[in-house]
């Protein structure tokens, strides 16, 4: 079994009931273990600013699925999450569910970049997984807690009240 870190984002229809369907979604993936939910945080938009905020949150799974075959899952619940693809860059969406850290392994072809190539560099990446993974180091050696101590709030908040499965 592998630790799997996925980010969830979303600022379409009712954004906090998608991250916990999404969170529902991932703990019923077979060969697949819900470890830890990560708090909502609301997010100002990257990328547009005419779209709603976000709601963001990271998730860390245990997998015995391949990365090719988890992502396949994923893209699954983003779809049935209403998720309609867009070319439109950053653009709003119901659902996203991106694969940051699949162990220490690092993944490149068309489908997959891991580590995810944003996050070091996001907020509402860098704080909810600091939230549940203080002490993780990345695959290039970084220290998280580094990472998050140089890295703008950016108006990021924690959502209190949020109901975590
Ligand atoms: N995702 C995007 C584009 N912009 N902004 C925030 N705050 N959070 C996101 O998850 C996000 C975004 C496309 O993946
Ligand atoms: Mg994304
Ligand atoms: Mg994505």
């Amino acid at each position: 079994m592998i630790d799997v870190y996925i980010g969830l984002g979303s600022n379409l229809t009712l954004p906090e009931k998608q991250i916990q369907a999404a969170y529902a979604s991932l703990a019923r993936l077979p060969d697949t273990v819900l470890i830890k939910c990560s708090s909502l945080y609301k997010s100002q938009p990257m990328g547009p600013q005419d779209q709603p905020d976000y709601v963001n949150a990271v998730a860390l799974i245990e997998t015995a699925l391949s990365p090719e075959s988890l992502l396949q899952h994923t893209q699954l619940i983003e779809n049935q999450q209403g998720r309609i693809r867009k070319a439109s860059r950053w653009g709003p969406r119901t659902l996203d569910l991106d694969m940051l850290l699949f162990g220490l392994q690092r993944i490149d072809n068309e489908h997959l970049t891991v580590p995810h190539s944003g996050m070091k560099q996001r907020e509402f990446v860098l704080y909810p997984l600091f939230e549940i993974a203080p002490d993780l180091i990345l695959p290039c050696g970084e220290k998280l807690a580094n990472l998050v101590m140089t890295c703008p709030i950016n108006g990021l908040q924690k959502m209190t009240n949020s109901v975590l499965i």
